[in-house]
């Protein structure tokens, strides 16, 4: 076990005192939060997994469905044309959102799928080299190993330092071997580090490599934009951010994306098919075979609608005054552990980490439902996250825009309540 990860300490103060702390007050607009768990209100703290949706989200679905529903692309009626405009307006509002190009948004199932197209575009050859990061969720590892079987492309990863950080002298070194690809998180789903994307960007690129940013657990929470950025590719899935399941995004240059092989083939990708070879659609829909998901296109849109309306400075500052208040307060619980980045509230985002005592983390959730309270525990899909933190599984508490601090209240009294229970 490498207790250096363990990041609670009397040497690594949290920082400022929270100062009179302003919550956005949205959890009215998500009609699932009135629900009760066994005749108690849910308290919802998994976030990370996947986010509620606003009532906003759930009517556009809904409208699009009862009043507009019609494939896309194809057809000269009336309907059609309109699920066409509503289809093709979410994309500019997700272009606007991150600050890209709509010939350079391309729909997919979610951040795996995004990742997935990009590995198996690429064709690296023999002897390539992919660098990707010990901390990264299981879909931005498994497809790079797949791709590195398939082609004999090598693949390293970058170790972390015992603050839950990328160590950058190791960084330095792997870039400095010139990788075709670097693929790395910009915000971890179990340490909640907030990655240095630009710097890495502009590393990696000083070495040629191309850049793959893995944003899933950043859009819904940091203000986002590509250009500034500077990634090649950027992919991120809806259900995190407000929005509904089934409809992600690949973000990629444009100069890239023409150069690339699509991924999928049939329908609506093609620009002519004859029996003897087919030619390629322009983008974006060189990249998106067969019907998509229009209503979760739609849905996803009218999130970015509801996240804007809100602001992503606000949404970080309510989150971040919310992790802190929870860090600061479940420090002082006797048995806790905790992971990831503590001493910094603003190199952290979404989620905390933690163990309690040798409570199986899987227990502890189990009691929290008990109370009504929502967590996740396992391994997060990040196993060798995991491995290096010298554990098998962790529970975590991760927040959203319309997390309270009160929600973290009752989760502090439940934690306490488990710790009776088993007699910590
Ligand atoms: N990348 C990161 C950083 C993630 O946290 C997740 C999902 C994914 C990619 C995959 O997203 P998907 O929409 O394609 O499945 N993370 C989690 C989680 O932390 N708990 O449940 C899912």
């Amino acid at each position: 076990m490498q207790a250096s990860y363990i990041q609670v300490s009397e040497e690594m103060p949290l920082g400022k005192e929270r100062q009179g702390s302003k919550e956005i007050a949205v959890s009215k607009d998500f009609p699932i939060l009135q629900t009760k768990i066994r005749g108690k209100p849910l308290i919802y703290l998994d976030s990370a997994a996947t986010s509620q949706k606003p009532l906003s989200v759930i009517t556009a679905i809904d409208t699009y469905y009862k009043t507009t529903n019609a494939n896309i692309h194809r057809g000269l009626h009336t309907l059609s044309g309109q699920a066409t405009d509503l289809y093709e307006g979410a994309r500019k509002k997700i272009a606007t959102f991150i600050g890209a190009n709509e010939k350079e948004i391309i729909f997919v199932r979610n951040a795996t799928e995004a990742i997935n197209l990009v590995a198996h575009t690429l064709h690296p050859k023999r002897g390539d080299m992919i660098v990707s990061t010990v901390m990264e969720h299981h879909s931005n590892i498994v497809p790079w190993q797949q791709v590195a079987q398939q082609t004999g492309a090598l693949l390293a990863f970058i170790p972390l330092t015992k603050e839950g950080l990328l160590d950058m002298k190791k960084t330095n070194v792997l870039f400095a071997k010139k990788p075709l690809l670097v693929a790395f998180t910009h915000v971890s789903n179990v340490l909640g580090t907030i990655n240095p994307v630009k710097e890495l960007v502009a590393l990696a690129h000083k070495y040629g490599a191309l850049v793959l940013v893995d944003g899933a657990q950043a859009v819904p929470h940091i203000h986002v934009n590509v250009k500034e950025l500077d990634a090649d590719f950027y992919v991120f899935s809806g259900h995190k951010m407000l929005g509904p399941t089934g409809i992600g995004v690949l973000y990629g240059k444009k100069a890239l994306l023409e150069k690339m092989d699509p991924f999928l083939t049939g329908g609506d990708m093609i620009k002519e098919v004859a029996l003897e070879g087919s030619t390629w659609n322009e983008l974006p829909w060189k990249f998106e075979a067969g019907t998509p998901n229009i209503a979760g296109a739609i849905g996803l849109g009218t999130a970015v609608d509801y996240l804007q309306s809100l602001g992503m400075e606000n949404i970080q500052k309510h989150e971040q005054e919310l992790l802190q208040y929870a860090l600061e307060k479940m420090k002082c619980v006797a048995g806790v552990t905790m992971y990831g980045p503590l001493y910094d509230p603003l190199i952290r985002s979404g989620v905390i980490a933690f163990n309690l005592g040798d409570i199986h983390p899987h227990d502890l959730a189990s009691v929290l439902d008990d109370e009504g309270i929502a967590i996740r525990s396992g391994h997060h899909c990040a196993q060798p996250l995991m491995q290096t933190l010298g554990v098998s599984a962790t529970a975590r508490i991760s927040v959203s825009v319309y997390t309270t601090k009160k929600d973290i209240d009752v989760f502090l009294v439940a934690l306490e309540k488990a710790r009776r229970i088993f007699r910590l």
